[in-house]
């Protein structure tokens, strides 16, 4: 059995926990998730979305948002490329559903796990080229494609990176030397010099704060970025992320949302695994609703699952939702079916031993 101990960090919990009408033994776990000062544990019990920082405050946004804006002008053709996980699958619905409602020309590419790996590959740089894209953006993935971009550029093209992976490096002589892609815009809350104060994002939220940019600098009003919000929340339970500071923000308001998402895809798919009464928590984003977009990473193209988020009639919506969970079922079975394998044919290999033994 595993034996559970409150760490100790110290301070006075009694009195935070009257302060803020809260249990001692609860201050004492926030506090050992160093959340140290008042400011930090009022916002970590009550922060609320007004709270995020301002998406100007990170690194090439910008730039980035008068760079989309001329090319929107232009009508130049604008592709979005993605990732096959849940993160990467809701980034590109993020940019999509965003730069369409701006007017641009744009469309989407997925790389396939299997056919394509993960990220931006040169074959996908080509294609672009053969399909007179002007402009490639990036979500969840790009900060680590140097060569990639490089001939992208090379191609006469402009390219705008958006994630949040470590920025790769080398190590040289004088010390560690970070190595940025050749992009016309990079926006990744982990370069040294990028302002924003939250480092922790999830790709999807990192391509949110460029849509809140786009939008405001377009006079989109603000409310119709609401939707993004339970978006943003699945992508962080999804990703693994931290869920302290603006993370613990995004999750707690847009798990409240998602029970009344007015995107028709995830309602379906909430319906799909009975989940439509009652409330919707992180265990059931991260081990019911995420495995079945993420489950299309996996067996099937993750084409389906930005299918799902952009679908636009409840039929299309049912239909998708059905085919992703009932792909999520069979996976979990083979799974399942594996490990029992596994476990008898390791029972047949001890039996064997205890034979010849
Ligand atoms: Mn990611």
């Amino acid at each position: 059995m595993e034996r559970w101990v409150v760490a100790a960090k110290r301070a006075d919990f009694a009195a935070i926990g009257k302060e803020f009408g809260i249990d001692p033994v609860i201050a004492r776990l926030i506090r050992n998730r160093n959340v140290q000062d008042k400011e930090e544990i009022r916002r970590y019990l009550h922060g609320t979305v007004e709270e995020l920082a301002s998406p100007h405050l990170m690194k090439d946004v910008d730039k980035a948002v008068e760079i989309l804006r001329n090319k929107i002008k232009e009508k130049k053709q604008i592709r979005i490329i993605g990732d096959y996980d849940i993160d990467g699958v809701v980034s590109t619905f993020i940019l999509i559903k965003g730069l369409k409602r701006v007017g641009a020309y744009a469309d989407t590419y997925i790389p396939d796990r299997v056919a394509d790996g993960y990220g931006i590959h040169e074959h996908l740089i080509e294609r672009a080229e053969a399909d007179g894209i002007d402009v490639i953006v990036t979500c969840d993935n790009g900060i680590a494609a140097y060569n990639e971009i490089a001939m992208a550029k090379g191609k006469g093209m402009t390219v705008i990176v958006t994630d949040h992976h470590e920025i790769p490096y080398k190590e040289t002589e004088n010390g560690r030397e970070l190595i940025f892609p050749p992009a016309d815009a990079i926006i990744n809350p982990k370069q040294p010099d990028c302002k924003y104060p939250e480092k922790r994002l999830c790709g999807a939220v990192v391509a949110l704060k460029l849509m809140t940019a786009l939008y405001e600098a377009c006079g989109i009003p603000e409310r119709e970025l609401e939707d993004f919000i339970e978006l943003g929340a699945i992508a962080t339970v999804g990703d693994v992320m931290d869920l302290q500071g603006e993370n613990r923000i995004l999750v707690k308001e847009g798990l409240k949302r998602l029970s009344r998402t007015s995107n028709k895809g995830l309602r379906e798919l909430i319906r799909a695994n009975g989940l439509e009464d009652g409330e919707i928590t992180a265990y059931h984003v991260g081990f019911v609703l995420g495995p079945c977009i993420n489950a299309s990473g996996r067996l099937d193209t993750a084409a389906r699952s930005l299918k799902l988020l952009c679908a636009e009639t409840e039929e299309e919506a049912a239909k998708l939702a059905g085919d992703l969970t009932a792909l999520n079922q069979s996976r979990k079975a083979s799974q399942k079916r594996e490990k029992k394998k596994q476990s008898a044919l390791w029972k047949r290999q001890k039996s064997d031993r205890t034979v010849f033994l």
